[in-house]
């Protein structure tokens, strides 16, 4: 397919998305300073060009699966922000009626499959909702996203051999931001061109700019179309950055303020902020309201999650897998 043109439109569109997603997550961090979000909470704050560039490469019924940096992708595949804030305090009208929280965002309407909290869980997941959707014939393709940290598991390997073998329609994304929790690539590997690992399997692979959603989408838009055509799997290294630290408890010895400050001169955001003023897409005044809804519906979001209920207490034993004729187990 040839490449979609990036129009006026898909820039404000991308505007309008990464600052809801940056704010969004904002939000999540001061709610969870007031405790009002409990766990863990590992924030995305840098990282949306990967996302928007992704999005615009995808048809509608691709699928989408990731570790626990999960909050934002839901919303860009169109689940309602509300209830990904409802889920994060633990309440009832929560995605996943509040019994997953942070880690465990998970969509099945709008074919978002998580959310996972073990490294590299999601990436034979990955494969298997690939291989699904080749077994049935549908022309759907999976994104498959992990961090850096991930790539060492034996599970990646197990399953870009398998993968490959099969011709699977899945595009494994390596969102390199530098760290796994305080570790650098540097640090636990003698080479950082991480997407050379796909060589090993004969898997088309690169690098791409994670932090310029034109990019991503370029390379995106590529992967897609191949997987789609039957011609399998394909790895791609996004180098990219998170702002803030691993998870909420994290002094962030291990990098300097003037590391993070290089990232943040290229912040995605502002690139596409630059190219709607420079191109003169929208006003100042059209931006401002961009600003302000984006505001208004994160506090919508709070205040929805906040009104609903927590789960009740005979909830703990829905949606619990039972099998009665279970043979191994008597009561006796
Ligand atoms: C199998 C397993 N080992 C260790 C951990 C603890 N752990 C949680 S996140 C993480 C770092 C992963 O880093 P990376 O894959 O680069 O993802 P990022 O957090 O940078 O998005 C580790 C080691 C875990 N959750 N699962
Ligand atoms: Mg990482």
């Amino acid at each position: 397919m040839p490449k979609k043109k990036i129009t006026k439109a898909v820039y404000l569109k991308w505007y309008e998305d990464m600052l809801l997603w940056r704010k969004f997550e904002d939000k999540c961090s001061a709610m969870y300073i007031q405790q009002k979000i409990r766990g863990f909470l590992h924030l995305y704050n840098g990282q949306e060009a990967v996302l928007a560039g992704s999005l615009f490469a995808m048809n509608k019924g691709d699928k989408m699966i990731t570790a626990y940096r999960n909050h934002v992708q839901p919303i860009g595949l169109g689940e309602d922000p509300r209830k990904i804030m409802a889920e994060m305090f633990g309440k009832k009208t929560g995605t996943s009626n509040g019994k997953g929280g942070s880690m465990h965002m998970f969509s099945k309407e709008h074919h978002f499959y998580g959310g996972h909290g073990i490294v590299g869980g999601q990436i034979p997941l990955g494969a298997g909702l690939a291989f699904g959707d080749k077994y049935q014939g549908k022309d759907h393709v999976t994104l498959c996203y992990m961090g850096d940290g991930a790539v060492r598991q034996g599970a990646f390997h197990e399953t870009l051999n398998l993968a490959m073998l099969w011709k699977l329609p899945v595009v494994f994304v390596i969102e390199n931001n530098g760290y796994a929790m305080g570790t650098s690539v540097a640090r636990t590997a003698n080479h950082e061109d991480i997407w050379k690992l796909g060589l090993g399997y004969e898997m088309p692979c690169g690098p791409v700019d994670g932090m310029d959603p034109v990019k991503v989408y370029e390379s995106m838009q590529e992967a897609v179309d191949r997987a789609r055509e039957g011609g399998g799997p394909t790895l791609l290294e996004v180098r990219t950055y998170r702002y803030k630290g691993h998870s909420m408890s994290d002094a962030q010895h291990y990098r300097t303020k003037d590391e993070v400050a290089q990232f943040q001169a290229k912040d995605p955001i502002l690139i596409v902020e630059n190219v709607i003023k420079d191109k003169k897409y929208a006003t100042k005044k059209e931006l401002e309201e961009i600003d302000q809804r984006v505001k208004d519906l994160v506090n919508e979001c709070v205040k929805f999650a906040e009104e609903s209920d927590f789960p009740d207490p005979e909830d703990l034993f829905k949606n619990i897998y039972t099998q009665e004729d279970y043979p191994f187990i008597t009561n006796n």
